[in-house]
């Protein structure tokens, strides 16, 4: 399996959705490098580990993006833990996983776990208002909260979330840019290989989520990013 940190494209599937047998099979032997599972509203243990059942079929790396501690099942490659950097609301940044902590923290095999400093960009998407996220003022806003997950929390990752809107390819370079440890992973709007070239000109990791279920063909077209080197 490839190291995380060379994943240049990744699909994400939501379990509250459904997805044909076909479908799933194109998606998993795209040649993606991994796939991951996750979504903000709607995530059960059911419908988290009948997607797993599923996507098991195939050789490719899974991982569980957590949104929801009741929703955690065994069986993922990885755990991917977004913590809510610009939430108003502490819970979304350190509170539940207080809360799982509690329950868990000694269970936990913590070489599958890997910490992401989530920014959220799109206050209007699904995650923007469940976790109540203030975007970022302006580029600035954005670099400083880079810097915090990069320097001062020492996060593997960093999220750059606009789910739903494709974002600003500036905003994305400039905070890659000033990076130095942490993986920069963009995702939000890609729906065919134009802009998934452009955000994988820009950030380290691209993540293709609703095109999936909106435009399959389009989806699967972005996997050709891989092929430009
Ligand atoms: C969502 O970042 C991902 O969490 C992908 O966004 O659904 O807009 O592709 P889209």
């Amino acid at each position: 399996m490839l190291d995380i940190r060379e994943w240049k494209h990744v699909f994400k599937l939501d379990p509250e959705r459904s997805i044909s047998d076909e479908a799933l099979e194109r998606v998993c032997c795209s040649g993606t490098h991994a796939v991951m599972v996750g979504g903000s509203t709607g995530v059960t243990f059911e419908n988290t580990v009948d997607l797993l059942s599923r996507i098991r079929r195939f050789s490719v790396p899974c991982v569980l993006e957590i949104s929801h501690a009741e929703a955690i099942v065994p069986g993922f490659d990885y755990y991917f833990i977004p913590m809510v950097l610009n939430s108003r609301d502490p819970q979304w940044i350190v509170g539940q996983h207080r809360e799982a902590l509690r329950d868990y923290g000694a269970l936990i095999d913590w070489s599958q776990v890997v910490p992401q400093g989530y920014v959220v960009l799109n206050e209007d998407s699904a995650v923007g208002r469940l976790t109540g996220a203030e975007a970022p003022l302006d580029v600035k806003d954005m670099l400083a909260y880079a810097r915090l997950a990069d320097k001062l929390l020492r996060l593997p990752i960093v999220y750059m979330e606009y789910s739903g809107r494709f974002g600003d390819m500036e905003w994305v370079r400039r905070t890659r840019d000033v990076l130095q440890a942490s993986q920069l992973v963009y995702g939000g709007g890609i729906d065919g290989l134009e802009k998934a070239r452009q955000a994988a000109a820009n950030a380290d990791t691209i993540v293709v989520g609703n095109t999936i279920y909106t435009d399959l063909e389009r989806a699967l077209e972005t996997v050709q990013v891989l092929e430009d080197v």
